[in-house]
């Protein structure tokens, strides 16, 4: 089956009881059983939920996993793969990744004895000077957010299989329809799915896919003991959401690389941060590993001026101001006081997350608009 069939029907199946088309959202706690332990697969919400377990197959059947798991946010995600480790393991993870993975790993796991290494993954194979005994996971956010640096997942696979050490890629910023990192050797898939695998900004939930039975059952135990799991009506909008991945996943990379191009011809502007250019320090292992550039673009303004992107991003009108992404409408950020205020200015400021940077999520509007938007508010 293709991915445009996938988003549609992939891991789905008609309604046993009356055929509906559309998954039923089964909103129980619990399931009646005949006799103790006899029932129809489902006890326990917790556990299981059908209209979650239908969600479950759909993200691993984008992913050419085998198992899938949903959650209640990205972070909860998150944290279930950083519950697969102990106090004296090591992860080796991107430098620039969204501040709030930076701050689980380092406000909370780092207090339980787990050891991180943050470094610029450009060149993937600096990787390996950071492995030793105690690496247990390589944790890749590609492209990155917010600076759109791309790491080679098939180079990061290469290190975590010589090693034996678990390869986990967070896949938000380009989801399966443009990379699919279980195919090129990573051992999880991370979703935040609040973003394009919603794609309307109305539900919060995490996903990892694997395709290994053991992993997926430690995954699978950490799910239902930690509890993390989503419920059954944000399954079913996401659900939904999926259906129009692909075309939505079109659009938003249509209207990225008119407004890429853009930015770049703006006599304002310093800097556009944007894996479709031919400048950009990874783009042929951008081209090589997704199928378009996606919807995200960050850039700062000449004389990297705090002020001048303040204004910007008060000024625009078809942009909303607010933190996420990847939803049909166009949203501007500002990382440095928004989505990476908890990462230390010293340390942002290393990755290029400078006060002046302003990160847009390229909605599915009509690019005329939101270029004429833009036009208005940069001047
Ligand atoms: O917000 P949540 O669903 O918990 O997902 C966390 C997360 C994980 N990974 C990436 C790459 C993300 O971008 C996020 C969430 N990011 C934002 C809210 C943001 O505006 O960048």
């Amino acid at each position: 089956m293709k991915f445009n069939t996938k988003t549609i029907h992939g891991g789905q199946e008609h309604d046993k009881a009356y055929g509906a088309v559309m998954h039923p959202i089964y909103q129980t706690t619990t399931y009646a059983q005949t006799t103790p332990g006899g029932h129809k697969g489902f006890e326990y919400s917790r556990t299981h939920n059908p209209t979650r377990a239908a969600l479950e197959k759909s993200f691993a059947s984008l992913e050419q996993g085998k198992f899938g798991l949903a959650f209640g946010s990205g972070l909860a995600a998150i944290d279930a793969v950083m519950k697969l480790l102990k106090s004296g393991d090591e992860v080796i993870s991107t430098n620039d990744l969204y501040g709030g993975t930076y701050r689980l790993f380092t406000k909370i796991y780092e207090d339980f004895g787990v050891k991180f290494h943050f470094i610029g993954m450009e060149n993937a194979d600096r990787i390996e000077d950071f492995v030793n005994e105690n690496t247990k996971l390589i944790w890749v956010e590609t492209p990155t957010n917010p600076m759109l640096n791309i790491i080679d997942i098939k180079m990061a696979a290469g290190i975590a299989k010589k090693h034996s050490i678990l390869l986990g890629v967070d896949n938000t910023f380009a989801t399966p329809y443009l990379q699919q990192p279980l195919t090129l050797g990573a051992d999880i898939v991370m979703h935040s799915a609040t973003k394009y695998l919603g794609g309307h900004s109305d539900v919060i939930m995490g996903a990892l896919v694997v395709k290994d039975e053991e992993l997926a059952e430690r995954l699978y135990f950490i799910q239902n003991a930690s509890g993390a799991i989503c419920g059954p009506q944000d399954s079913f909008l996401m659900l939904r959401g999926i259906k129009t991945l692909h075309v939505r996943m079109q659009r938003h990379c249509e209207n990225g690389k008119a407004i890429a191009h853009y930015l770049n011809n703006h006599p304002k502007i310093e800097k556009v941060y944007w894996p479709g250019f031919e400048s950009h320090a990874n783009h042929e292992i951008a081209k090589s590993q997704m199928s378009d550039f996606g919807g995200m673009i960050s850039f700062v303004t000449k004389g990297n001026d705090y002020q001048q992107a303040i204004k910007i991003v008060e000024n625009l009108k078809l942009f909303t101001l607010a933190e996420s992404l990847g939803g049909v409408e166009s949203l501007s950020g500002h990382p440095a006081s928004m989505t990476h205020a908890s990462i230390p200015k010293e340390e942002r400021e290393k990755t290029g997350v400078v006060d002046s940077l302003i990160r847009l999520s390229i909605g599915i509007e009509d690019v005329d608009d939101l270029i004429e938007d833009l036009k208005q508010s940069i001047g």
